[in-house]
């Protein structure tokens, strides 16, 4: 914790620290969740990457006009980021294709099919409403049945060609959604299964394309219960899905999603469920997935393609979702499939509702597919604790059909603490150009000169309230009904007790997510200064390629003092600031200063307690003495 800057006079830095401890050693046995994953482009043929876009699609909506978060925007949106990233231009753009009864028939009952098809000509509105009505999550109009074939067979004919090696990969950007789809059955938005269906046709249609065995990736934040249960005993199709659960209360419900659904017969090892006890995962939750039990079965498995059920509910900001993937985290995930069968990758997108999301998080992908040098971003460091127990019980559930997953996870992997709360302070004056945003410039303003804190003075708080100072976080620590309790007092999910809240009970002046420019060095283990522990620094005018999402909270330094006695379960009433208010002041007086020759010292240090203490959360000695 270490409100404190170093001002220069051309090189604005804002200095952020959080306990690291184990930062260091984390980046590497981790999984590298900073690790850049540059592809050369120079010299680099450029590879061949299939889009299938079709407005027609669109006309599949709610049948008299009421908003809907599966809407025909969605997929528009995506589109036009394509185009206006000129990343369109650069693929193979198809045509979309009805799909043919008798491939729809691979895994949907005739009259599944019938009714779909039979949904826009003949019935009017009020017989589709009622269908609709008796159906889970699903409504219709005029379009539905033109716009599900468009889907399916869209998905289809980009396999096709991936499968044929005309593509190397391909994106079909199709709405109505499918993997909710079953057999005899439309429901969570979807009508004909249109990834179940791809897949059925290469491998009982194609046998002349040579697949033999499919991989098919669910990153939805749903469960994918309908491709589930149609190779529920096939073990051509390996079925991964990862996805909120809940313990069986979030859509679609009930059992299908857990982890010991594993298949059945021929089949049994070939199902893969990830399920998330809670929502707010994000970047590191789903790499660690990745790392520890997709790519390695992927790799034991070998599959002939892959096909990607390309949702993007688990997106941040998703409105359905509530989890925290990032754009880069879903081109990190997509860039360790590309490992696998020469990158035959076929996407096709099923659900997200946030269209800025989608949107980028589309683009992020294609450009991967297009190995373009892959967008710059930084994750979370760790997953929550609550992910390595389902981790481990996916693991440990499906080791005896997949050695790789065989071994204990090391315990110090698992013990990972979560990242701490960063803070930043700024002061001086500072440059403004390349903030779009504003934001760093904001920061830059908020400044503690001309509020000379008095050490000796009783009014500390006083003081303290007169100085406002960002609050920043990594999204999954201190997500805001948790750091509000802080603030307000009171106890959440996660909590262990609940919180005194501080001394001033105002809600942040505001509370800002933005993708920050930032550049971080976990590196140090040791400081002369701060001792033991990592320090983190951020000098966002530095570095403007390097970004991250961060939740910034505006609130005075009386109340970050709260935030920290009650993180390091000191009292409130206190006599005196947790800071080391000279050496804040000092630090304000410099006109440049190393890092390291900032320091804020915690009162246990102040009152002679030189033993490290082990705070769960903020382990405050982690930099200072
Ligand atoms: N209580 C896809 O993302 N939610 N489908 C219904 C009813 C349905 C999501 C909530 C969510 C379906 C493709
Ligand atoms: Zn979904």
């Amino acid at each position: 914790m270490d409100p404190s800057s170093s001002p220069s006079s051309d090189n604005k830095t804002v200095v952020t620290s959080s306990h690291l401890s184990d930062m260091a050693t984390a980046g590497q046995s981790s999984g590298k969740y900073y690790e850049n994953l540059d592809a050369e482009v120079a010299g680099k043929i450029q590879r061949k990457v299939g889009l299938i876009y079709d407005e027609t699609m669109c006309k599949h909506d709610t049948p008299d006009g009421e908003d809907h978060p599966e809407c025909p925007d969605r997929i528009r949106v995506i589109w036009e980021k394509l185009q206006l990233a000129g990343v369109s231009q650069r693929c193979v753009v198809l045509g979309s294709s009805k799909a043919e009864d008798k491939h729809l028939q691979l895994v949907h009952t005739k009259d599944h099919v019938n009714l779909v098809k039979t949904i826009s000509t003949k019935q009017k509105d009020y017989r589709r409403n009622k269908i609709a009505s008796q159906l889970n999550s699903i409504y219709l109009n005029g379009g539905s049945s033109e716009a599900a074939y468009l889907a399916a067979g869209s998905v289809v004919k980009v396999a096709e060609k991936v499968a044929e090696g005309e593509l190397d990969s391909g994106f079909a950007i199709v709405r109505p959604p499918g993997h909710h789809a079953e057999t005899d059955e439309a429901m969570g938005f979807c009508l004909f299964n249109n990834v179940a269906v791809a897949a059925s046709y290469l491998l009982n249609e194609r046998p002349d394309l040579g697949v033999k065995k499919i991989l098919i990736v669910d990153w939805d934040v749903h469960h994918g219960n309908g491709t589930q249960k149609m190779f529920w005993k096939d073990p051509r199709v390996l079925f991964f899905s990862v996805h909120r659960h809940e313990y069986g209360s979030f859509y679609p419900s009930g059992d299908d999603g857990d982890y010991n659904m594993v298949g059945e017969g021929p089949g049994e090892g070939f199902n893969i469920n990830v399920p998330w006890d809670q929502g707010r995962c994000g970047d590191a939750d789903y790499l660690a997935a990745w790392d520890h039990i997709l790519i390695p079965v992927a790799r034991e498995f070998n599959p002939d393609i892959i096909l990607l059920s390309a949702g993007f509910d688990a997106a941040i900001g998703d409105p359905l979702g509530g989890c925290r993937v990032t754009p880069y985290g879903y081109s990190v995930m997509l860039k360790k499939l590309m490992e696998f069968t020469h990158g035959k990758i076929v996407m096709a997108l099923e659900g997200g509702y946030n269209l800025d999301s989608i949107a980028k998080s589309s683009l992020a992908c294609v450009q991967v597919l297009l190995e373009d040098k892959i967008i710059q971003g930084s994750s979370e460091a760790y997953p929550f604790e609550s992910t390595w127990p389902v981790i481990q019980a996916v693991r440990k559930r499906l080791c005896a059909y997949w050695p790789s997953l065989a071994d204990e996870l090391s315990w110090k992997l698992i013990n990972q603490k979560i990242p701490n709360p960063i803070i930043l302070i700024s002061s001086s004056d500072s440059e403004t150009e390349d903030d779009p945003h504003g934001l760093v410039y904001q920061i830059s303003k908020l400044s503690i000169e001309n509020h000379q804190v008095d050490t000796a003075s009783t009014s500390w708080r006083a003081d303290l309230a007169k100085v406002d100072i960002w609050y920043a976080s990594f999204g999954s620590n201190m997500w805001k009904p948790r750091f509000l309790c802080y603030i307000q007092g009171g106890q959440v999910d996660g909590l262990k007790k609940a919180c005194v809240g501080s001394m001033d009970k105002s809600p942040p002046k505001e509370i800002v997510w933005e993708t920050f420019p930032h550049r971080l060095f976990f590196g140090r283990e040791y400081t002369a200064r701060w001792g033991v522990g990592g320090v983190a620094f951020t000098n966002p005018l530095a570095n403007l390629n390097d970004q991250t999402q961060m939740c910034l909270y505006r609130i005075t330094l009386e109340q970050f003092n709260d935030v920290l006695c009650q993180e390091n379960a000191l009292n409130l009433d206190s006599d005196s600031a947790i800071f080391d208010l000279a050496a804040l002041q000092s630090a304000e007086n410099q006109i440049s200063i190393l890092p390291e020759a900032v320091s804020l010292v915690c009162k246990c240090c102040l009152v002679g307690e030189k033993r490290r203490h082990s705070h769960t959360y903020n382990d405050l000695h982690a930099f200072c003495c």
